[in-house]
């Protein structure tokens, strides 16, 4: 029997950490999956960045989609089966049922089944007629709605937040070509996505003044330490955001503050002074770029919603 068969998913999800973990500190520059950002201290930690003063991005597309919504929900149209792909706390989802007239029903999509029952009974006490059906799936993954899916209503994708932001733009669109898919035919997608702006307010929000940013970023050599047996310093580390300008994205990195040896795994990784760990891209978009990733994915940009100061983004793709 296969080992992998009978591990726990606790065991499963330890295991793969620390085969990510030895892959991105083996690369010529080293890197760790930004997933590994998010246990249940990086949860915390990201709630808390969420109302930074600094962070924007939050607070924009939640005002956008407040203060839009009734052109949202007209474009949309009634009886949409919303499918959100990383639901959160469900907070966004209220908002937009809220909007929308007659929803058929809320798919919530995601991997961790804990935070999916979190949204699904948020939206579940706010709308107790409508069906929620949570799907438990990785959304970065080709996935089929199945059973959960109902005949009749069309299905309006939701990715809010700018996640899309952490894919490398042909993951992108790769994600944005399966959700046509997932989504099946006459499918809309709801999509925020943050914009091109002025690196200094990019570089603030992404290494704020209180150190919360640091903190969740430093929160991965932390978890490296309780989860993989790492002896990761973390004084002997610091954060630092920045503007790729070729790229157009914000890049996190761990930065040694010294030459330095870290054991995990029985292996031992050398760092230089100044050496870095790169821990999470986040792409910012211009409205064509964004337009033209859609197309190639098979989508036509019905809508497009911003805020006065034309910060964030948020967009009806029709398949
Ligand atoms: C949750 C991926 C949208 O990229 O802005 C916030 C994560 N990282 N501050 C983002 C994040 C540092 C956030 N996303």
């Amino acid at each position: 029997m296969s080992g992998a068969l009978s591990r726990s998913p606790a065991e499963a999800q330890r295991a793969a950490l620390i085969a990510d973990a030895l892959a991105g500190l083996s690369a010529a520059r080293k890197t760790l999956p930004c997933k590994w950002l998010y246990d249940a201290e990086g949860c915390a930690l990201f709630e808390a960045i969420t109302r930074l003063p600094e962070y924007y991005p939050t607070r924009t597309e939640t005002r956008i989609l407040r203060e839009c919504g009734p052109a949202i929900a007209d474009a949309i149209g009634p009886g949409a089966a919303v499918v959100e792909f990383g639901p959160g706390d469900g907070a966004k989802a209220v908002l937009l049922l809220r909007a929308l007239a007659a929803p058929a029903a809320y798919l919530p999509v995601d991997i961790a089944p804990e935070w999916l029952d979190a949204a699904a009974g948020r939206v579940a006490s706010a709308f107790p007629g409508l069906p929620v059906r949570p799907v438990v799936a990785d959304f970065a993954q080709p996935f089929d709605l199945a059973g959960r899916a109902d005949g009749s209503a069309t299905h309006l994708g939701f990715f809010p937040g700018s996640t899309i932001g952490n894919f490398e733009p042909e993951e992108a669109v790769r994600f944005l070509r399966r959700a046509r898919t997932t989504l099946r035919a006459g499918a809309r997608l709801l999509l925020g996505a943050d914009l091109v702006k002025d690196a200094r307010v990019l570089e603030a929000a992404y290494d704020d003044a209180a150190g919360v940013t640091a903190a969740f970023d430093l929160n991965l050599l932390a978890r490296l330490n309780r989860e993989a047996g790492a002896d990761f310093d973390l004084g002997g580390f610091r954060h630092a955001a920045i503007w790729n300008a070729e790229k157009e994205r914000i890049e996190m990195h761990l930065v040694s503050r010294r030459a330095q040896s870290v054991r995990l795994a029985g292996r031992v990784f050398r760092f230089a002074q100044g050496e870095t760990i790169h821990t999470e891209s986040s792409h910012k978009y211009r409205p064509e770029r964004l337009r033209d990733m859609a197309a190639a994915a098979g989508w036509r940009a019905a809508a497009m919603w911003t805020d006065p100061d034309g910060l964030f983004s948020v967009w009806l793709l029709e398949g």
